[in-house]
């Protein structure tokens, strides 16, 4: 009988970017691979149209415009905590796609992850500069996006909170990362340096003194709450997310300080796992985030461990537990 003809094995594509890297150990030479991003940034031209005009992807040269450029690395160190420290590659995991906007909106006073992309204003000049002069910001606006593959966290009230307050907690976390911080060294600012010298104020929120970041004749005064008791009811801001994201803030910080080093290494770790782990209801409120980092704690390091003992002291210390 003849033999029947076999179908060709579909072609096989690398789902991820790869950085070869070349050493040599004790006289062997040792090939390792890590994923690279797929950085693609456009350009909306001062229109509020999306995705603007593509302009720098990763096999074209540095830009001649500052912010795409800004974007670009931001994004790229971005990528490397989220590899480096967790393992993780890009936004969905798998190698994906970073897509950013930047000249969004004429004089355009914010950042936005929109369910798809980054986008980036240019600020209007007189409170805001733009908005990728900060790599916390940018990293903030990507971790939106790996809230949202993980399960998401709906945007209001304290499950809105810690949608925000994941966002800095990461944004936090890269600039560390970038700069080789330990947690004593951090100034643990999100989006120092995108305020104009106008404003009296280094940077849009501290997560080590939530409230103090700015206090100006323009903007007022930082109104973040760092425990419980100064919780904040509103309707204004999705039931001021970006308000109590402090409480959740303070006890990150708290935790990674109390254990000191590198704050992704230890903290970071277990914020990263209830991010990420799939067992957090979209409605997730602080005292639930609360008991999946400690048993996420006790998963990773044991009963009665440094680390377990520290996540706890963090949520008590904000009044989210007892
Ligand atoms: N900059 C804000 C954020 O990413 C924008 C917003 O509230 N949608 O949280
Ligand atoms: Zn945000």
């Amino acid at each position: 009988a003849a033999a029947r003809a076999t179908l060709a094995a579909p072609r096989r594509y690398l789902p991820v970017r790869a950085n070869i890297d070349l050493s040599v150990d004790g006289g062997a030479l040792v090939v390792e691979a890590s994923p690279a991003p797929d950085r693609v940034i456009s350009d909306a031209q001062t229109r509020e149209e999306l995705p603007g005009v593509r302009v720098r992807g990763e096999d074209d040269p540095v830009s001649t415009d500052t912010a795409v450029n800004q974007a670009f690395d931001g994004l790229g160190a971005t990528f490397r905590l989220y590899w480096d420290a967790f393992g993780r590659s890009s936004i969905d995991a798998a190698g994906g796609t970073l897509p950013a906007t930047v000249h969004y909106g004429d004089r355009y006073d914010n950042a936005f992850w929109n369910g798809e992309r980054m986008v980036f204003g240019d600020g209007d000049g007189e409170v805001f500069t733009g908005f990728t002069q900060s790599l916390s910001v940018i990293a903030h606006e990507l971790t939106h996006g790996v809230v949202e593959y993980s399960g998401g966290l709906a945007y209001s009230g304290q499950s809105g909170a810690l949608n925000e307050s994941l966002a800095d907690v990461f944004g936090a976390l890269t600039e560390q990362h970038a700069a080789g911080q330990e947690a004593a060294q951090a100034t643990w600012l999100i989006g120092e340096g995108i305020f104009t010298d106008a404003v009296q104020g280094t940077a849009l929120r501290s997560l080590r003194a939530p409230g103090t970041a700015y206090d100006d004749d323009v903007l007022g005064r930082d109104p973040q709450p760092a425990h419980m008791r100064d919780f904040v009811v509103t309707e204004a801001d999705n039931g001021g997310v970006h308000i109590n994201s402090g409480i959740p803030n303070k006890a990150f910080f708290l935790v990674a300080t109390a254990l000191g080093g590198y704050a992704w290494d230890r903290a970071g770790h277990i914020w990263y796992l209830a991010m990420t782990g799939g067992s957090l209801p979209p409605s997730a409120d602080f005292v639930t985030f609360a008991a999946e980092t400690l048993a996420i704690a006790t998963q990773e390091y044991g009963e009665g461990s440094e680390e377990v003992d520290a996540v706890r002291a963090g949520w008590i210390g904000v009044g989210v537990i007892e």
